[in-house]
């Protein structure tokens, strides 16, 4: 099967490290695309990078529909376009957030997110109650790292990661630790050791969804409102979508 690991920010280093994280984590049959927008936030950590980021992962889906992939994994921790992604394609598309949730709520019944900033706890705490995982979730912790830190060799990012899980694990009476970004992708064992608990990765965690159900022959369903979009006129810069067709 032919995977496309979109990172959705526009940081090549990042991109390198999610691709390398997802390759090693896929089956023998599954072969890795990883690409990132064109143009964009170098990271997502607002409301604002989210929204402009989501127009880069929407383009590169549509790329990837020209090359027949078969999944999709979404690689940012707040699953920008989601659902307009799934939109424009039959491939099931799985974000790395709903990834994680959904592994960490199999292993355990209750898990605490470790991410990099605060002010980004909102949104993995919206993702939570829009995806039914409100309850499964003890609390959204920051390490307090902008994300570009983690690609930083010698940052002090992963010691005051691994601090934060310890507090998780300590305070929060949980099973397991969910790393709230896709930064984090190549920390799993090495925190996992450290902190003596599971600890779910959404990059990977995606990847094996995203196999698992290419191998039940199940894709995002185009009845209802994840049907291709209705085609209509776009204006300005957007116009290149009035060619957006239902016939794919
Ligand atoms: C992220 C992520 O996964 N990639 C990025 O640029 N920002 N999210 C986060 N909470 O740090």
């Amino acid at each position: 099967m032919r995977l496309r690991v979109i990172n959705p920010n526009t940081t090549a280093a990042m991109t390198r490290k999610i691709g390398e994280a997802a390759q090693r984590i896929a089956a023998p049959g599954t072969t890795v695309v990883t690409t990132q927008p064109a143009d964009g936030p170098v990271s997502i950590e607002s409301h604002f990078d989210e929204a402009i980021s989501a127009v880069g992962v929407l383009e590169e889906v549509l790329a990837g529909e020209k090359e027949g992939t078969d999944a999709y994994v979404i690689a940012c921790f707040g699953d920008p376009g989601l659902l307009a992604a799934r939109e424009l394609t039959r491939a099931p598309v799985i974000g790395i957030a709903e990834a994680a949730f959904h592994a960490a709520s199999l292993i355990s019944t209750r898990f605490s997110v470790v991410t990099t900033l605060s002010r980004t706890g909102i949104i993995a705490e919206h993702l939570l109650e829009q995806y039914g995982f409100r309850h499964h979730c003890r609390r959204v912790r920051a390490a307090e790292i902008p994300v570009l830190d983690l690609e930083e060799d010698g940052s002090a990012a992963l010691s005051r990661i691994i601090d934060e899980c310890r507090r998780a694990r300590d305070e929060d009476g949980i099973g397991a630790i969910v790393l709230g970004c896709g930064g984090m992708a190549d920390l799993t064992q090495r925190i996992s050791q450290e902190v003596g608990l599971p600890v779910v990765e959404g990059v990977t965690a995606a990847v094996k969804l995203a196999e698992a159900l290419v191998g039940l022959g199940l894709g995002t369903s185009k009845h209802g409102d994840l049907a291709f979009p209705r085609p209509k006129p776009f204006t300005g810069r957007f116009e290149r979508y009035s060619q957006l067709s239902n016939e794919r």
